[in-house]
């Protein structure tokens, strides 16, 4: 079987997981939340990353199934850790989604619903978009996330300034967070001058447009260091975690606090 049919049948078999990366605050290093990032546990591959087979998810409609198992998964649990971690009340839960699920008829109510059945908070859930997908029709995407917006839902513009349209997006679409796209944030710490200076730009821009901003990406002291001088509020990155499997979280909030 080809790769294709097998990730048909991967939801029903029960092989996709979906691992978690930590937020945390620039100055405190303290953890805010966690991005959910899905996996395919393949039987015999092994773990499969999301780079392989979410563009065959995308050709082939699945994303709409996947990325719908990938929501119900992360908002349950971030509730279970709500409940059971001291302190994890409020963390927020970032999850990717391809520009086909806004395209999706169902979508605002697949988010709505989702959030019911799990009892977490609207403003808790952060849908992270990446622009360049965004870009080929911006009306109807405006549309559909304006009324996730309304849920309380709160956006993030996912890789911003690999895409094409950053800035018209910022000014046409009910966007409350920029991730700075790991290609600048690797140039801190003295590795590359220019990166410095794009990342205090996009940090400056935020800042007048009143939007949060996390720097993805982050490896090393050095460039968390550059990141404090800047002033950009949140990262993410290897120098705190790798995306770990949902049962490694509780023993690193208990070794990060
Ligand atoms: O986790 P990793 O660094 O391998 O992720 C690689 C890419 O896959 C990232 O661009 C990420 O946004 C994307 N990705 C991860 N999980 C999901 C998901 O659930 N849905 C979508 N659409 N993309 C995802
Ligand atoms: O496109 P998106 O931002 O969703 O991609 C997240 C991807 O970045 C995941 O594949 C994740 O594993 C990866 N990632 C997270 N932190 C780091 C890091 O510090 N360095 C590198 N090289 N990749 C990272
Ligand atoms: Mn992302
Ligand atoms: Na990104």
């Amino acid at each position: 079987l080809d790769l294709e049919s097998q990730l048909a049948r991967a939801l029903d078999h029960n092989e996709l997981r979906v691992y978690y990366q930590p937020i945390v605050d620039v100055s405190t290093e303290g953890v805010v939340g966690f991005e959910a990032l899905v996996r395919w546990a393949h039987p015999i591959r092994g773990l499969i990353s999301p780079l392989e087979f979410i563009p065959i998810a995308e050709q082939t409609g699945m994303i709409i199934p996947i990325g719908e198992w990938v929501l119900r998964e992360a908002l349950a649990q971030a509730q279970k850790w709500r409940t059971e971690i001291p302190g994890a009340a409020a963390l927020s839960i970032s999850v990717n989604f391809s520009v086909l699920q806004l395209q999706d008829p169902d979508f605002v109510a697949v988010v709505a619903d989702a959030l019911t059945r799990s009892g977490l908070a609207p403003t808790a859930l952060h849908l992270e978009i990446t622009e360049s997908v965004m870009m080929n029709d911006i009306e109807a995407a405006a549309e559909t996330l304006n009324a996730l917006h309304a849920l309380g839902v709160r956006l993030s513009l996912d890789d911003f300034g690999t895409g094409h349209a950053s800035l018209g997006h910022l000014d046409r679409l009910p966007v409350q967070t920029i991730k700075i796209d790991r290609s600048f944030v690797g140039g801190l710490g003295g590795e590359n001058p220019k990166a410095a200076s794009i990342v205090q730009a996009i940090v400056n821009l935020a800042r007048s447009l009143d939007l949060d901003v996390v720097a993805e990406g982050v490896e090393t002291v050095e460039q968390l260091l550059d990141l404090r001088r800047i002033g950009a509020r949140l990262a993410q990155g290897f120098l705190w975690s790798r995306p770990l499997p949902p049962q490694e979280i509780p023993q690193w909030l208990m070794r990060a606090s």
